[in-house]
């Protein structure tokens, strides 16, 4: 969603998703099927923490056909749009919306992938600088703050023109 709305491909039609579907532990499988189709080509996986967990194993494919994706973790510990809906219409009641995350970047070595953390965010430059021209597959796992809002927000079962374009306002007929 971040990605979709903030970064300016040039080329144009550059970004794969799942689309609306949204499905978690797309990323890191079609970013390797990415670099297999155009090995030339910078290939970046953005991925939500959880949804990385679903699929990380599949680093080890990316070491095995030394395919150089290259992985950004948001690393919130926590199922961010799960914690939105359930500060929105559950009264913050929360269930299973955090998770207890791996050492992301001992996993990421021991499965042969160079790997690094970004905490400090006076090295935004340099550590993304490292991702960029690390040879082979490498991964930085992002901390950020939990509980970051991300609008807009279409609701389980809701249709687009029922977007909530933050947590007061849902569009309505005069927005549309
Ligand atoms: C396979 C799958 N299961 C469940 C969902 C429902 N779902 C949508 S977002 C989300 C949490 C995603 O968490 P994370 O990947 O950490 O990203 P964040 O929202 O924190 O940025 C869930 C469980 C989904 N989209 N796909």
């Amino acid at each position: 969603m971040w990605v979709a709305q903030h970064y300016k491909f040039t080329p144009s039609r550059r970004l794969i998703a799942s689309g609306g579907a949204g499905t978690m532990g797309f990323g890191l499988p079609a970013a390797i099927g990415a670099k297999l189709a155009y090995p030339e080509s910078l290939v970046i996986d953005i991925d939500g923490d959880a949804s990385f967990n679903m699929t990380l194993a599949e680093l080890s494919t990316a070491v095995q056909y030394n395919l150089g994706v290259k992985v950004l973790l948001l690393n919130n510990g926590e199922q961010g749009m799960i914690t939105q809906l359930q500060n929105m219409f559950y009264k913050k009641r929360y269930c299973h919306a955090t998770q207890k995350n791996p050492d992301y970047v001992a996993l990421a070595v021991a499965m042969g992938v160079a790997a690094q953390q970004l905490s400090d965010y006076t090295q935004i430059d340099e550590k993304l600088q490292w991702l960029l021209d690390t040879e082979g597959p490498a991964l930085l796992d992002v901390i950020i703050e939990p509980n970051m809002p991300l609008w807009p927000m279409v609701i389980p079962g809701a249709s687009l023109d029922e977007m909530f374009l933050s947590d007061k306002v849902q569009m309505t007929d005069d927005k549309k």
